[in-house]
């Protein structure tokens, strides 16, 4: 199998695409629409709408290489058997999970608003990981699905940087898998956190993984 050297920090990301997938984590309508989720958590849900148009642009080339692409939401059953009471009432949201919101319940199933944006929908044949935490492998079948397809390696993409992004991509980098974050294709309600968060990836020699932008991993996969 060849491998593509990635121009990334701390040091080059040996890119072999028989082994990688591309996940976009949580690119749902309530994170990044007025009148879901992320705005009733006080957030100014403007700033992830930035990022759909480079990642659209990744996953295309994704696509055109024939690499895996698996999308992430979260979101919980209609009678919320499985969000805990820690996560229904911290923080006083404006809205709770469940609570009628301008695209459906917000961050319920089967919702509007629940589903990701037309924009980045899935085609036919992508894996679609519903999750109630913020990692992606937490109560999930994501360790099955990338076992089963012989991934060793994750583009890590989508919102936010710091929760759902940094949360999946450790999770990810204990059970061993080698993940590229690609900076301009991840998102937050926060610029000082979607710098450290990026920074705290590739410190300590890639203490968690890699970090390029999407024109040195579309390159690679040219
Ligand atoms: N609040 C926040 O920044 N994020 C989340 O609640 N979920 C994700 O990051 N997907």
């Amino acid at each position: 199998m060849t491998s593509t050297a990635v121009p990334a920090e701390p040091s080059a990301f040996s890119l072999a695409s028989g082994r990688t997938a591309l996940i976009v984590i949580d690119m749902q309508r309530d994170f990044l629409l007025p009148g879901g989720f992320g705005e009733s958590l006080g957030n100014d849900v403007g700033r992830l709408l930035e990022v759909v148009p480079t990642l659209a642009a990744l996953i295309a080339a994704a696509r055109e290489a024939g690499i895996l692409v698996i999308h992430t939401r979260e979101g919980h059953e209609p009678d919320l058997s499985d969000c805990p009471p820690t996560k229904l009432n911290r923080g006083a949201p404006s809205k709770r999970i469940g609570d009628p919101g301008k695209y459906g319940r917000i961050l319920i199933r089967g919702e509007y608003g629940h589903d990701i944006v037309d924009e980045l929908a899935p085609i036919e044949g992508e894996v679609v990981i519903d999750k109630p935490g913020k990692g992606a492998f937490y109560a999930t079948e994501l360790q099955d699905v990338l076992t089963g397809a012989g991934i060793t390696q994750l583009l890590v993409t989508g919102v936010t940087t710091e929760v759902c992004v940094h949360t999946t991509t450790r999770e990810a980098n204990d059970r061993g898998y080698e993940c590229l974050v690609v900076s301009d294709c991840v998102g937050s309600y926060f610029p000082d956190f979607q710098r450290v968060g990026l920074e705290m990836i590739k410190a300590q020699g890639g203490i968690f993984g890699w970090v390029a932008d999407s024109a040195a991993v579309i390159g690679a996969l040219r």
